[in-house]
């Protein structure tokens, strides 16, 4: 097929790695792993200090690995996730064993159903006590197993071969976290002389499998009203130009999944929507009303809403149609843009929908995020909205979980892949501050804002002494409405009264100043852009900001 070709050539040019292979292993298993992650490209390893990791936090400091402390295990594990989704590279984060290993478990498990590749390395008791004694010991084989791909453990005679399987199987489509326990006695030990050799990190870069009899394409050359979906996959494969290039040629409507936001400029004339945000019923309505889906990398771990389309959908994804969320006749499998640049080039007709028409359905669904506004009061969607405004085009956005994430997911206008990082897998609350700190780090000339609401900071905002003592200049903005909004708001629709889901008391400015931050609070739209003002500026400094933004979160309520 001439198009793999194509694909393999544009491909690798674009999506090589550097890696620094070739070296010769030092001598013990902690000195090998450092040298992997290193070679693989990572800066930081992301954890918390516990006995049985001395030794690897030692062989990491000393290739030049920064070993971030977070202030907890668990927000550590969000960091790794938040520099992976940056970059694009495997994320690591480090653990103790018991208390330590326990207390990562919610970040690991976020990696994988967000589909991340994240290595998760914790220390265990020794091998000699490990089969009988119980203080401080859980079987991380077991408690791991179902919240990432695979489970390993790091022996010194074969960890080489341990470390490379751990690396291939995390960022392996689709990719997700790869647990590695190495008990505390092992690190010492050699590896022996061991020639680093990092595996391929990028999806493959040109392929197209066809699942079914018959002519995969039929279905679109009939159709005259096609919608692209594009999910993580797409970004994964950095399969932007070709998604703008079919929607372009053919004149289709592009919809983007949350943690796809940017793969597809969301000022284009094509542009149509974010799934399952903010005014989901128009864009599933769009999707209701398509006479095919072409569902680009589209993952179903991102429905929060039950599929609901009777459309036909053509499944396009670097893996098979195993969720079968939607029935798709035809399966074509490979590399995103591979498949995409596939259909391009086949493709003949007029265009399918006008600029026109996509700019209605747009005006439908702003109409719709809009609904519930009120007037002369700072709500959600006017934060997003400045923040979006108050950001230089290369900043970096995280969201956390909640109302908030709903309105930002839709009004934050994206531009480029992986500058909206977002947890839409797993979705659990306190990853927006881990996540912002982490891509700061990881990209240090972008500014990077968070996005949080009242809920999700409290669970998280003492991290923002690390990003002081850093001299992270992180803006976080909080949306504080005194509730954890999303279920106090399910509680409503029950019709109960809002039990324990009210919150605050907490003066945030005077919190921020205390962990060496500045803090703000603001209560109307001109109030919150004074408080953004000048974020390029503040970007090259080296203080975190807090900016308590107090809304009136009655608008959420139309978003239900
Ligand atoms: C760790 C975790 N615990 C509980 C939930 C369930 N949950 C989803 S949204 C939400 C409310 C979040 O409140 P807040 O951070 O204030 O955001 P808001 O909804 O008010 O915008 C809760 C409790 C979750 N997603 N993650
Ligand atoms: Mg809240």
């Amino acid at each position: 097929m001439p198009f793999d070709l194509y694909g393999t050539e544009r491909g690798a040019s674009r999506r090589t790695r550097s890696v620094d292979n070739g070296t010769v292993a030092q001598e013990t298993t902690a000195a090998l792993l450092a040298g992997y992650v290193r070679a693989a490209g990572v800066g930081h390893i992301f954890g918390y200090p516990g006995e049985s990791v001395i030794d690897f936090m030692e062989a990491a400091r000393q290739r030049g690995i920064e070993v971030v402390s977070a202030v907890r295990e668990a927000t550590a594990a969000f960091m790794a996730e938040g520099a992976a989704m940056a970059t694009g590279l495997p994320g690591v984060c480090l653990s103790t064993l018991g208390p330590g290993s326990t207390a990562v478990l919610n970040g690991v498990a976020s990696a994988t159903l967000d589909r991340v590749p994240v290595l998760a390395v914790s220390g265990q008791i020794e091998c000699s006590r490990e089969q009988f004694f119980t203080h401080q010991v859980v079987d991380h084989g077991r408690m791991f197993a179902p919240v990432t791909k695979q489970v390993l453990r790091l022996d010194p005679a074969s960890a080489d071969v341990v470390i490379r399987k751990a690396l291939r199987t995390a960022v392996a489509e689709r990719p997700g976290a790869v647990h590695l326990t190495v008990t505390a006695d092992a690190w010492q030990v050699p590896a022996g002389e061991v020639r680093i050799a990092v595996p391929p990190l990028a999806p493959a870069a040109g392929t197209v499998d066809v699942y079914s009899d018959g002519d995969p394409l039929a279905g679109l050359r009939a159709a005259r009203r096609p919608v692209l979906l594009a999910g993580p996959a797409a970004v994964r494969c950095g399969a932007g130009p070709e998604l703008a290039d079919l929607a372009e040629l053919a004149g289709i409507p592009v919809v983007v999944s949350p943690m796809a936001k940017g793969v597809f400029p969301e000022d284009h004339p094509y542009f149509a929507g974010v799934l399952d945000m903010a005014g989901h019923r128009v864009v599933w309505d769009l999707l209701a009303g398509a006479d095919l889906i072409l569902a680009a990398g589209f993952d179903p771990v991102e429905l929060i809403s039950p599929w609901s389309a009777a459309t036909p959908v053509l499944h396009l994804d670097t893996t098979p149609n195993t969720d079968q969320v939607y029935a798709s006749a035809h399966e074509l499998v490979g590399h995103v843009g591979a498949l995409l640049g596939w259909i391009a080039v086949q493709w003949s007709g007029a265009p399918r929908w006008s600029e026109g028409e996509v700019a209605e359905h747009r005006a439908r669904l702003r109409a719709a995020w809009q609904a519930g506004r009120a007037e002369g009061r700072l709500n959600p969607s006017d934060v997003v909205a400045i923040a979006r405004e108050a950001a230089p085009a290369e900043a970096i956005v995280t969201t956390d979980v909640g109302s908030h994430k709903i309105m930002a997911g839709q009004v934050w206008s994206a531009s480029r892949p992986r500058s909206v990082l977002m947890t839409n897998g797993l979705s659990a609350m306190g990853f927006g501050v881990p996540a912002a700190i982490a891509a700061r780090l990881a990209c240090p000339d972008r500014p990077v804002i968070a996005l949080v609401g009242d809920g999700g900071f409290a669970m998280t905002a003492t991290e923002l002494r690390i990003a002081a003592g850093l001299g992270l200049p992180v803006v976080v903005v909080v949306f504080a409405d005194g509730s954890l909004n999303r279920i106090e708001l399910r509680q409503q629709l029950m019709g109960y009264p809002p039990t324990a889901t009210r919150l605050g008391g907490t003066d945030l400015p005077a919190l921020a100043e205390a962990m060496g931050c500045d803090g703000v609070r603001v209560d109307t739209p001109a109030g919150l852009e004074k408080a953004l003002g000048g974020l390029d500026a503040r970007s090259a400094g080296s203080r975190p900001l807090v900016v308590e933004a107090r809304i009136d979160p009655s608008e959420y309520e139309a978003q239900f």
